[in-house]
């Protein structure tokens, strides 16, 4: 079994990123590089293979690879990104995933960002937002039911995406055993996720809930210390990166990369 990050170099155009929650402010190209470097070495560290696109100039967005794509065991979703800007990063993740995966693609009228579409085994949750409407949800639903996947819709408050607001930490390992997620209960209802183990993000840090689970470890970033408290005293076992730069473009951890075993 290989395991499989793809990621992509930021765009040295960032500073044109699409924005939605925040203001704009600077953002500096090299230490969003230096940060990303770090981000694609702890991958590595965790055991692997990153396979790092190139950076694009005229994509302002195109490192947060995860919207672009959905993999699952499978296949791969090739997905329409609901902004336009954001439309001809697809190319080159499809080709990137060609070689590991069947590919099904999102078509017009839908569109679906990969940062909206939270899977767990075959239940797949995916959210409705600035950037995914119901077309998107119902071609993803019309692919992946057939092939044995649950996929419901939430509506989303105030975040950009639905893993802003909600990602996997664990899986159950044996079956009467639960997932466990975090949340940030301002941004999603909890009561969605009934029957799943779900710890809060610490109310002073919202964007913690965005972690990113690499293999049994869960990355977080540095700039959520007293989250990090609340996973370890769940016994995770958690790294951290500075992703504080491209935090200023709406990106966290789970957007810089598409990760799978192959
Ligand atoms: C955007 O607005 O599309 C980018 N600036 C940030 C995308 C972050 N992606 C994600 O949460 N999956």
């Amino acid at each position: 079994m290989k395991r499989i990050a793809i990621t992509r170099k930021v765009s040295p155009a960032i500073e044109n990123c699409e924005l939605t929650h925040l203001e704009r402010q600077p953002i500096s190209y090299e230490i969003a590089s230096r940060q990303h470097d770090d981000y694609e070495a702890l991958l590595e560290d965790l055991g692997y293979v990153v396979q790092s696109l190139d950076p694009v100039s005229d994509l302002p967005d195109s490192v947060f690879v995860e919207d672009a794509a959905v993999v699952l065991e499978e296949l791969a979703v090739i997905t329409r990104p609901g902004a336009e800007s954001r439309r001809a990063e697809t190319d080159s993740i499809a080709r990137a995933l060609e070689p590991w995966r069947k590919l099904a693609f999102i078509e017009d009228p839908a569109t679906l960002d990969g940062g909206d579409v939270l899977v767990i085994g075959k239940r797949v949750w995916v959210g409705l937002s600035s950037r995914t409407n119901q077309d998107g949800v119902d071609q993803l639903r019309a692919i992946l039911e057939p092939r044995g996947y649950q996929v419901r819709c939430l509506d989303l408050r105030e975040c950009l995406h639905l893993k802003t607001a909600v990602t996997l930490l664990r899986p159950a390992s044996t079956p009467g055993e639960r997932d466990t997620i975090i949340i940030n209960p301002q941004w999603i209802d909890r009561e969605v996720f009934e029957g799943l183990t779900v710890i809060e993000v610490d109310p002073s840090e919202p964007s913690a809930a965005n972690a990113l689970l690499v293999g049994e470890t869960v990355v977080l970033s540095t700039a959520f210390p007293k989250t990090l408290r609340r996973l370890e005293d769940a016994g995770i076992d958690v790294r951290t990166v500075d992703a504080t730069e491209l935090a200023k473009a709406e990106g966290g951890l789970t957007c810089c990369s598409l990760i799978f075993e192959a």
